[in-house]
């Protein structure tokens, strides 16, 4: 199961709170010192759940504790996984793919080059052709004729149709042909690929721009969707990524991908946090179903679990 492999690691991260935030087993019983809450905040930041985060669940857990609410190991595991799930929590259902009436329904997938754009489209028509949907994928990264390949190849392998432009071509125009495609064939969910590199930023941003643009006016409302795809690896610089992107497109939420490999999850919680944008995917491999809705109970309970992964 994909599950399995979320988050594998050597040592869990409640494992190093513990070795290192908790080295004395008075600490509970004192009060934790200026020295426990300093190991604590190191073993968070490298886990990279950002200042911000770090500082708020450590006086949290510090103030708790002072007051005697924490008394046991177990009590402080418990009071820091039910605070991070409650700072995961985006709010929305973050498997139900909006649904346009009448479509299509226009699903945009951005981010920067090798975060995992093209895999997740793929296993995004996977899912919601599972789920019943007409699907169309859409290869708006036409700014190398690789990319247009390679999906392609997805929508060979999960027998979806693809409209593709040439290379070099205007990616806007590709998703209005892909519009009037789904129109013509009946189909309701496009999810339309597009380029994570440009010769300037500048220019991949206007380039996104115009996409969103000229979608809205071939179909009300597009893109319904909007998901910002995240390397979880990359802790801060998924962060720093992110806002060039949600300045320019609008963003419905955030997919983090490559936590199957990762010992530092804590760029999901970083990435909720200071994107203000719900998590809506976790991207835990390479394979077509290796894409789960994100669940903040969950995820806490898998982040905080006694043995890794
Ligand atoms: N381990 C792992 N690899 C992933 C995941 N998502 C994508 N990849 C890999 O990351 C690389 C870049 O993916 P790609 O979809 O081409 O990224 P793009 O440039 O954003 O379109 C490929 O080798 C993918 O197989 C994931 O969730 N886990
Ligand atoms: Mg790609």
């Amino acid at each position: 199961m994909a599950n399995r492999r979320l988050m594998d690691r050597k040592e869990s991260l409640w494992g190093r709170i513990k070795r290192i935030a908790l080295t004395d087993v008075g600490a509970l019983m004192r009060g934790l010192n200026a020295e426990d809450l300093e190991n604590m905040e190191r073993v968070l930041i490298e886990a990279d759940f950002g200042v911000a985060n770090t500082v708020e669940l450590t006086q949290a857990l510090e103030d708790e504790v002072r007051r005697g609410k924490l008394k046991t190991e177990a009590d402080l595991r418990n009071a820091l996984e039910g605070r991070l799930a409650a700072l995961l929590n985006g709010r929305v259902d973050p498997g139900a793919i909006a649904r346009a009436e009448p479509g299509p329904t226009v699903v945009l997938m951005v981010g920067v080059n090798g975060t995992g754009k093209t895999t997740t489209a793929a296993k995004l028509a996977r899912r919601l052709q599972r789920e019943g949907r007409k699907v169309l994928l859409a290869a708006a990264d036409t700014y190398r004729a690789g990319a247009i390949a390679q999906l392609q190849i997805w929508a060979g392998r999960l027998d979806i149709p693809c409209v593709a432009g040439e290379p070099g071509g205007d990616p806007a125009s590709v998703v209005y042909n892909a519009i009037d495609a789904a129109g013509s064939r009946g189909l309701d969910t496009i999810i339309v690929d597009t380029a994570g590199r440009l010769h300037t930023q500048e220019g991949l941003m206007d380039e996104l721009r115009k996409v969103v643009r000229v979608a809205g006016r071939r179909q009300p409302g597009a893109p319904h969707e909007t998901l910002l795809v995240l390397d979880g690896t990359v802790g801060q610089n998924a962060v720093q990524q992110g806002k060039l992107f949600a300045q320019a497109v609008s963003p419905t939420g955030i997919v983090v991908t490559k936590l199957d490999g990762s010992a530092r999850g804590g760029a999901v919680a970083a990435l909720r946090r200071e994107l203000d944008l719900p998590i809506r995917f976790l991207g835990v491999g390479e394979g077509v179903d290796d894409l789960e809705p994100f669940d903040p109970h969950r995820f806490a309970a898998h982040l905080l679990a006694e043995e890794p992964g």
